[in-house]
């Protein structure tokens, strides 16, 4: 009788195991939110995606307390200019590094509630397809250097 119900148990407790081991694969590190100009009503932020699992992770969304809506962009060239593509979706294979940075793929902040200012510190998570979110804090600069202004504009 006793051993029924620890296998009982064990039967219980096995999904929820399953679910801990997969939930921390994606990492996200050196986030950060570009300030522009007050008045721009879209800025965009930057960042490092890994995948430390074992099957790919799947990015289809974010969102951030300071936009009203963040979506996945990525810059082609056409014509010799830069322009910003949305994407349904960002796949990180295992054990890959992504960068988002400025003149390539990034999450494209619209509709701010108002423009951040360098030294904020700004709450961002990232919607996974497998139904879990992961979240960071995203520091504000005012760019990543000199050379890589403008892609932003819409
Ligand atoms: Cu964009």
């Amino acid at each position: 009788m006793k051993k029924i119900l620890r296998i009982a148990l064990l039967f219980c407790l096995a999904p929820l195991a399953v679910a801990a081991a997969g939930s921390p694969a994606l990492l996200i590190t050196d986030a950060w939110i570009r300030a522009l100009p007050p008045g721009q009503p879209n800025t965009a932020a930057y960042m490092t995606l890994t995948n430390s699992g074992t099957a790919a992770v799947v990015v289809i969304g974010a969102s951030t307390e300071i936009a009203r809506k963040a979506e996945i962009h990525t810059t082609v060239e056409v014509d010799g200019l830069q322009r910003m593509e949305q994407l349904a979706q960002l796949s990180i294979a295992p054990g890959e590094s992504v960068a988002l940075a400025p003149g390539g793929t990034h999450l494209m902040l619209l509709g701010l509630a108002r423009m951040p200012a360098p030294g904020d510190e700004i709450g961002l998570c990232l919607q996974l397809e497998a139904a879990e979110q992961v979240c960071t804090t995203a520091d504000v600069r005012m760019s990543a250097g000199a050379g890589q202004s403008h892609d932003h504009h819409h």
